[in-house]
């Protein structure tokens, strides 16, 4: 830090087209946070800034498909996010949004400068308009059909079926989302900032210059410097979001990426006027905390941006995260796959703490991991509980008990109280040497090693036992124990502030300064402290289990949904349909096929003759269900053996969107052997 004064931290703004969950949460927030709060106890200058990036084709398709309008779509998702970021303790200097005034005049003047100063290439090139509406269509807002894998709902950008990234001109049978109609191609101008002019600075700023950069933001800048930079529109045909500040830009808006990181810039401007102070003076740090799919933009994009400005600072690092999944599945808004915070919130009253501490103890640092209600729980149960709730429940209680809580005198020290309190600022050093290398997994865990020290302590001296022959020993080791009790609420300060909060509530003890960790004269001889109340508690199977079922059903509804999306097969010619022979036929005899779970081995009437046929519907039909049953069977199917028989045809089933199978038979019976055409 000594290069610096201060710091400025930004957090990635999220879209505001949805709430928060534990992916924004664990790769972006609970870091800063963390960071945040430890630089203010290190009494640093220190500024951490959020808010909702409001602009971008998303919120506008969102409000078209619920009729409102973009500003009423981003009012109420700001609304949520704020409040639950609030809720939660994510301690932000400010939160401001992209469609506030200041937010349009600072992003308007920045591309103004640029423009002015020629740093721009403006370009005309042919782009998709939707002549029904007057409109250009943003890649989103066309589909057609992938000219790789022929899936028919891709979108301009990128195919979702088989991920191939893709530009609107080609898809085949382009067609427009707002009006149907297949768009024409038309002249459009654009500005575009000519990343390609800056590749030479950008290899020496942060290929030569940041090689301390966590590996996998300088892997993935390389690979992008690499594989070639290109000029970059950085204005859109839209109407939702900042006018192009220039004559015969009608119609046009910049390009989201383009205006929310200087969001950032407008945020710190509504926080204070000595604004420039944390953007221009080269004596502060700015640090960008992102998640992985934010890295281009804020290790190429922006700096070029600032670069081109020529007043601004650079990053000093951008300590992107990977991702966090959801019980093994990618977490997803449009699927509602995900724990949202408002909602945990409020099923989790007063546990804020415990799920920052889940987060960053299973933080996706270097790879992504996988947050499941398993580990939420056990994590809970065994080691805040068990560990850190465990020992300062057993000190407090104890200092009641002993000496109706007053702090006992310390008296002479034996070699395991030396080692005990020495070990303490060992373990602030390590907290710090993590934390200042934004290993804050790691910091978390050095930070708990304190709380299992303390554990070991009492485990070793038993006071209980030893109360009953020497007193006076007693004593010190109730002193050494709350020594710890104390320092323990400055180490975990920046990862659980509420329950340290609490914490010094039992102790009577104010908030203390990052460089107290280690003192072990905290708490004087006489201090009175107060009857503790459980710091936390342990989370039973059955709130899991609820939590669990809540996304038993999401995932349900969302099988069906995509069960009814599933699109339909190639056309085929009415000859192909003719060579199929499906009769009615009825179940005569039925029974399991030994040793296997889903094969019922049935004998079939067909009308046409008797024959075997092995069904996989074992998992849904008993035997007995069966027999007497009308079914269809595709009679002309060629016989194939399955497990040694040799099946006969094929009875035909209705999948259900959760893959349960049911018989497709006549409405009424009919003569065995009827066609079915
Ligand atoms: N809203 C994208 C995202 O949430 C974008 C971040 C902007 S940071 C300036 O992933
Ligand atoms: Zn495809």
């Amino acid at each position: 830090m000594d290069k610096f004064k201060r710091t400025l931290i930004t957090t990635a703004l999220p879209y505001a087209n949805g709430p928060i969950h534990i992916g924004h949460l664990a790769g972006v927030y609970v870091p800063a946070d963390i960071y945040a709060r430890y630089l203010r106890l290190k009494n640093e200058d220190v500024l951490l800034i959020g808010g909702s990036d409001e602009h971008g084709v998303p919120i506008t398709l969102k409000a078209k498909n619920e009729g409102i309008t973009p500003q009423d779509v981003v009012d109420k998702f700001h609304g949520i996010i704020k409040k639950s970021f609030e809720d939660f303790g994510i301690s932000f200097d400010v939160y401001s949004r992209t469609s506030a005034k200041i937010h349009h005049e600072t992003a308007s003047e920045f591309f103004k400068k640029l423009y002015d100063d020629g740093k721009f290439i403006e370009k005309t090139s042919e782009q998709y308009y939707d002549e029904a509406n007057n409109q250009f269509l943003a890649d989103r807002y066309i589909t057609g059909t992938c000219p790789k894998c022929g899936f028919e709902k891709a979108y301009g950008d990128q195919c979702e079926s088989c991920g191939t990234s893709l530009s609107p001109t080609e898809l085949i049978n382009p067609t427009s989302m707002i009006s149907g109609n297949q768009p024409i191609l038309k002249e459009t101008k654009h500005w575009y900032l000519p990343l390609n002019e800056y590749e030479p600075w950008l290899k020496e700023w942060i290929l030569e210059g940041h090689k301390e950069w966590k590996p996998n933001v300088y892997g993935q800048v390389k690979s992008w410097i690499d594989g070639g930079l290109h000029p970059r529109a950085v204005t859109r045909d839209l109407n939702w979001g900042v006018p192009v500040p220039v004559e015969g830009a009608e119609g046009k808006v910049l390009y989201v990426w383009f205006d929310a990181p200087i969001g950032y810039i407008s945020a710190t401007k509504e926080l204070t006027a000595d604004w420039e102070k944390y953007w221009k003076d080269p004596e502060t740090r700015m640090l960008h905390f992102i998640g992985k799919d934010n890295i281009v933009f804020h290790c190429i994009i922006f700096p070029t941006m600032l670069k081109a400005e020529g007043s601004y600072n650079l990053p000093e690092n951008v300590p992107a995260n990977e991702f966090l999944n959801l019980e093994n599945d990618k977490i997803s808004t449009s699927r509602n796959w995900a724990v949202w915070l408002h909602e945990y919130l409020e099923d989790f009253p007063g546990k804020e703490d415990v799920l920052k501490y889940v987060l960053t103890a299973n933080a996706p640092e270097t790879k992504d991991n996988d947050f499941t209600w398993k580990d939420f729980q056990t994590r809970n149960n065994n080691e805040l509980v068990a560990i850190l709730g465990n020992f300062v429940n057993r000190a407090l209680v104890l200092t009641q008990k002993y000496y109706n809580g007053e702090v006992p005198e310390i008296g002479k020290l034996t070699e395991s109280d030396k080692n005990t309190l020495a070990e303490i600022s060992k373990i602030k050093g390590e907290v710090e040497k993590s934390l200042d290398s934004f290993r804050i997994r790691e910091a978390l865990k050095n930070a708990m090693d304190l709380a299992r020290l303390g554990n070991k302590y009492l485990a070793d001296e038993e006071p209980w036992k030893v109360v009953k022959t020497d007193k006076k020993r007693v004593k010190t080791i109730m002193n050494i124990s709350l020594q710890i009790t104390a320092n323990l609420t400055i180490c975990l300060e920046p990862f659980l502030p509420f329950s340290m909060n609490k914490l010094r509530g039992f102790l009577n003890l104010e908030k203390l300064d990052w460089d107290k960790l280690g003192n072990t004269e905290l708490l004087a001889a006489g201090h009175k402290t107060n009857k503790p109340t459980l710091l936390f508690e342990k989370i039973e199977d059955s709130v899991i289990e609820a939590q669990l079922k809540k996304l038993q059903d999401t995932k349900k509804a969302n099988e069906i949904a995509e069960a009814v999306t599933n699109p339909a097969k190639e056309n085929i010619e009415f000859d192909d349909f003719g060579k199929i022979d499906i009769r009615v036929g009825i179940v005569l005899e039925a029974e399991k096929v030994p040793k296997t779970k889903k094969l019922l081995k049935l004998i079939v009437d067909t009308g046409i003759d008797k024959r075997t046929i092995i069904s996989g519907v074992a998992e849904f039909y008993k035997p007995e269900d069966l027999v007497g049953k009308q079914v269809s069977v595709l009679v002309n199917l060629a016989p194939k053996k399955l497990r040694g028989i040799e099946s006969q045809g094929m009875i035909l089933f209705a999948e259900d969107a959760d893959g349960t199978l049911r018989l497709v038979a006549p409405e009424v019976d009919v003569k065995p052997g009827s066609e079915i055409k």
